[in-house]
């Protein structure tokens, strides 16, 4: 998306950025931070938890029917296929939060929340437990199967979809391909560059183009809302972030095992990209993910994101829009719903791709990067490759939940194992 399209979309989304919101920026690379992608492994603690680490975050306008948003969280990224059984289920006591605010400020207004049952055995489906509140009131819930997770055969199991009658809500919860794309290594390499050359960088860093995540898998839960559900009062506006959450206090004990007491406590977040891990100091990345879009509204870390900003040589009217995207009012992702999203694999025109929500195939790192950067790669940016990883390694599907089936253990003879590192 252009950048000039961008800025009106922000100005128009996020109300009253600008004149308050300038002098914060969201997105900068590398001085002190080691990056690593969108949001795995973004912090110490849920970088060693790697159940509970939200790897990204989407919502977009279901493109077959606009009258649905869908809302995708994945967690638990690098599996590999051969480990598809021992990795690829849901733990227990990992509480899946889809926070939708639409108030048109920083506090989410309703949550849908998503748990599930242990596993008895490989190759057994879970139950899944989907609760809808609005505020602190219980609204509705149902349950669903997951979509079972095999290591033994090229083919990946089909995936389960599951649609509630009286909601309306369709459901899917299972191991998919890792719908993001992106060369990590690259990106680090230049932001190292920005810091020693500011505002302008080394772009050949790029030339490598290899996608970092291709090959592997990730734990995605994912739902087809109905609009008029998740309506509030900010009308077409809406917000979305996502939260994985872990009981207050866990008892381990020789004869019981694990046990959780208390409430939920966000252990990570999520809302606009690369927001924590690349913006965000090192000492402060796990206070990060247990703080709130309130606290970002309130500009509780507002001056680390300017000054990695600044660092980087971002202009002052760059780190502008940042700040309106993930400062200002929360780090959440905002969708406009009455945009329409259309095309194949989840939507591909260009009015409705990020910062206008995120869809699964939006290049949202050559986005922010170009952001950063200083539109050098082009205005509107971008107008070509920026880190030369432009797409998935696999097709999105045309239908809920889009993302693409898991990579398998390759067939007798195929010995391409499909990894770009
Ligand atoms: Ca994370
Ligand atoms: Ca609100
Ligand atoms: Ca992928
Ligand atoms: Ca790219």
């Amino acid at each position: 998306m252009a950048a000039s399209l961008r800025k009106t979309l922000f100005s128009t989304l996020i109300a009253g950025s600008c004149a308050a919101v300038l002098g914060l920026g969201l997105l900068s690379f590398g001085a002190f931070n080691s990056a690593k992608a969108a949001d795995h492994g973004d912090a110490p603690l849920v970088s060693n938890d790697q159940g509970a680490d939200i790897a990204d975050v989407y919502t977009f306008l279901d493109p077959n029917d606009n009258n649905f948003v869908i809302f995708i969280i994945t967690a638990r990224g690098f599996i590999v296929p051969g480990e598809s059984e021992n990795l690829g289920f849901f733990q227990s006591n990992l509480n899946w939060r889809f926070a939708i605010e639409n108030s048109g400020d920083a506090n989410p207004d309703m949550n849908i929340e998503v748990t599930f049952a242990d596993r008895n055995d490989f190759l057994d489906s879970q139950t899944s437990f989907i609760k809808i509140r609005t505020g602190s009131t219980p609204t509705a819930s149902f349950t669903a199967p997951t979509t079972v997770s095999n290591a033994r055969t090229a083919t990946a199991n089909p995936f389960v979809v599951t649609t509630d009658p009286a909601t309306g809500i369709g459901f899917f919860a299972g191991m998919t391909d890792d719908p993001f794309f992106f060369d990590v290594s690259a990106e680090l390499l230049f932001r190292d560059s920005l810091i020693q050359t500011p505002g302008s960088g080394n772009a050949s860093v790029f030339d490598r183009g290899r996608d970092t995540f291709a090959g592997y898998n990730v734990m995605t839960v994912a739902l087809r809302v109905p609009r008029t559900m998740i309506e509030g009062t900010a009308g077409n506006l809406l917000g979305f972030s996502g939260y994985t959450e872990l009981a207050q206090r866990t008892k381990r004990s020789r004869s019981l095992g694990i046990r959780d007491k208390g409430r939920f406590i966000n252990v990570d977040r999520m809302g606009i990209p690369a927001i924590n891990t690349v913006f965000i100091p090192y000492p402060r990345k796990d206070e990060y993910n247990r703080g709130s879009t309130s606290q970002d509204a309130a500009g509780v870390y507002q001056s680390d994101i300017v000054a990695s900003l600044t660092a980087f040589g971002t202009s002052t009217a760059n780190i502008g829009i940042l700040a309106g995207l993930a400062v200002t009012n929360g780090d959440i992702l905002r969708l406009d719903m009455d945009v329409p999203n259309t095309g194949n694999g989840g939507g591909s025109n260009t009015a409705a791709a990020f910062p206008n929500g995120r869809r699964v195939g939006d290049d949202v790192i050559d986005t922010i990067v170009n952001i950063i950067a200083n539109q050098q790669f082009g205005d509107p940016a971008p107008t070509g490759p920026v880190d030369n990883v432009d797409s998935n390694d696999l097709t999105f599907t045309n239908s809920f939940p889009f993302v693409a089936l898991p990579h398998q253990p390759r067939a007798n003879g195929v010995t391409d194992d499909g990894t770009r590192n």
